[in-house]
């Protein structure tokens, strides 16, 4: 059967791309994370990333975004799944937790989502 290797380029539905390089054999990983959106006029730059993975043909997943042009931090928790037409696809809910100076704001800090994650096809050399 179709195995989810996370390996490699990923783009979710945003237009965020997300390259993960070797996973170990514990299950960690590591990568970076290019976000197509911000909501701020600050520049976008490449950020790391670093997670886990279950060891088992569809894996849950979880990893953690350490953005480099602000305070935030984004963690993601998911699943990998080979969908309809045979395709890998990361099915992901995240947290992204914004920096306060002020504990008064704690309560409006954190923004949730969903993305979904599509593998891009590997060019052969
Ligand atoms: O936009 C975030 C940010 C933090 C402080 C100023 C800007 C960092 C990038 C987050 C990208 C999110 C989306 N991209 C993606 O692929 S992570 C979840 C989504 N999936 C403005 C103030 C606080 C937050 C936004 Fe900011």
């Amino acid at each position: 059967p179709a195995q989810c290797n996370l390996t490699g380029q990923w783009m979710n539905n945003l237009g965020s791309n997300m390259t993960i390089s070797a996973v170990s054999r514990n299950g960690l990983f590591s990568g970076v994370y290019l976000t197509a959106v911000s909501a701020t006029n600050k520049t976008i730059m490449e950020s790391p990333l670093i997670g886990y993975q279950q060891l088992k043909g569809s894996p849950t997943i979880g990893f953690t975004v350490k953005w480099t042009f602000s305070d935030s931090i984004t963690v993601f928790t998911g699943q990998c799944f080979i969908n309809g037409k045979g395709r890998p696809v990361l099915l992901m809910s995240w947290l992204l937790r914004s920096d306060s100076d002020n504990i008064k704001d704690d309560w409006k800090q954190t923004r949730v989502g969903f993305n979904n994650f599509e593998k891009l096809p590997t060019i052969p050399i």
